[in-house]
């Protein structure tokens, strides 16, 4: 039985955000805004099904992916570059690899007490953010 991310999480803390903008060419505009945000994730999950909302009062994204299922990702709204996504259980762990131009990219969510993890790996850089639930 596969832990349950169902639930509407608010983002509480939000380490090296900035570098992980920046190894995705984030513009340095877009950069001091988007570091501001405290976004919101609505999280579906239905068996195998997923839906991820990350919400925003700038700029919002939606991913929608079955588990061992590769897909195509447009990144539409962050850095708008399309990359081969598959996302897969690891223990309680959910990781998605976003395979294209950039290396290493990817993530990872998992749940710890209450709190949301999220890992968000481009390149060299690593950030980490942490969401309580609304
Ligand atoms: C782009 C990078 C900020 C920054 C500019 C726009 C959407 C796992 C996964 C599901 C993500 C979130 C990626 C955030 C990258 C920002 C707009 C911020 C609000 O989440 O939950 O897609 O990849």
């Amino acid at each position: 039985m596969p832990v349950d991310f169902n639930g509407t999480w608010n983002l509480v803390s939000n380490d090296n955000f900035e570098g992980y903008m920046t190894a995705l060419g984030i513009d340095f505009a877009t950069r001091k805004i988007a570091k501001m945000l405290k976004p919101q994730k609505v999280i579906k999950q239905d068996g195998d099904l997923f839906s991820i909302h990350t919400t925003s009062t700038f700029r919002d994204y939606t991913l929608q992916f079955k588990i061992g299922e590769e897909f195509e990702e447009d990144n539409k709204g962050l850095d708008n570059r399309k990359c081969k996504s598959l996302v897969t259980w690891d223990d309680d762990k959910l990781i998605c690899v976003q395979t294209g131009e950039k290396k290493n990219r990817g993530w990872t969510h998992w749940l710890e007490g209450d709190d949301l993890h999220l890992e968000l790996r481009c390149e060299n850089q690593v950030c980490k953010q942490v969401f309580k639930r609304a």
